[in-house]
């Protein structure tokens, strides 16, 4: 008999060695908020140790892209996708198609547009190929503090308005709803999201725990979206639960002999019990 006892839900990521962001985060987080994960693949980010913790970036041939893709829609009736780091236009145009051959429910792309392993003539590429390929199909966009101002032609966010504006921009471009998050660079002392949801601008606030980026907390975000999306849950809810899964996790945030810490994804779980 097919039942379905859990919700489903898909990453299509790269894998960041240490754990502390991209495919790895996704999985964790989705588990962590009662789904069951599954993923493809598309890049294998390890950083240097030996230079800085630069990322060494080595792109999934995009034909195994495309054959890990088929192998889990056609595993399971899935409806509910996050894309994280892409990397490569060639790996951009392969998700493209793979996405288009069956419907989705939700697509939450996290615009991951930078690396710093990649060759700024390359990644001029791969922004370009991700906003014209990948963002017409997303429900759901969730750009950090650059990518909005990149993908909404905007030089900075200096005020909640401005937040909203960016992402009322990006909504123009495809995607319905879409979270913009301050991070740290939004000046003063909170950590501010807005979430446009096609009519109106809702504001998510939370003080900011220190003045240093935590090394997932993007990754972690959206993928918490994913999950809740995935099991049904509406979108203000989805983020508002993803923010306070992101809070928690930066309070207990995970130190190594990196220069940045990472989010610990089991925090929100244990402060609910
Ligand atoms: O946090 C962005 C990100 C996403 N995905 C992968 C990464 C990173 C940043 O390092 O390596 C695979």
């Amino acid at each position: 008999m097919r039942t379905k006892m859990v919700a489903f839900a898909y990453t299509i990521a790269g894998s960041e060695a240490t754990g502390g962001a991209g495919f790895q985060v996704d999985l964790k987080t989705f588990h962590q908020l009662g789904c069951y994960g599954a993923g493809a693949l598309t890049c294998i980010v390890s950083f240097d140790p030996n230079n800085h913790w630069a990322h060494r970036f080595v792109p999934v041939a995009p034909q195994i892209i495309a054959d890990q893709i088929e192998a889990a829609t056609a595993a399971q009736d899935l409806d509910t996708v996050k894309i994280g780091m892409l990397g490569h236009p060639d790996t951009i145009h392969t998700v493209a198609t793979a996405l288009k051959k069956q419907p989705w429910k939700n697509v939450v792309l996290d615009p991951v547009l930078i690396c710093k392993g990649q060759e700024p003539g390359q990644a001029l590429d791969t922004d370009n190929a991700l906003r014209e390929e990948i963002l017409p199909l997303a429900t759901v966009a969730t750009p950090n503090y650059f990518e909005a101002c990149t993908l909404a032609g905007m030089e900075k966010l200096a005020t909640v308005e401005d937040l909203a504006e960016a992402a009322k921009r990006i909504s123009a471009l495809g995607p319905k709803y879409v979270v913009v998050k301050g991070g740290t660079e939004f000046p003063g002392p909170d950590a501010i999201d807005v979430l446009w949801d096609g009519s109106e601008a809702i504001v998510y606030s939370a003080p900011k725990i220190g003045n240093e980026r935590v090394s997932g907390a993007g990754c972690s975000l959206a993928a918490a979206i994913t999950a809740e999306l995935a099991k049904g849950t509406e979108i203000r809810i989805a983020v508002k639960i993803a923010k306070e899964l992101v809070t928690a996790g930066i309070q207990a945030r995970v130190s190594g002999h990196t220069p940045f810490d990472t989010v610990w994804q089991g925090a929100y779980a244990s402060k609910q019990a």
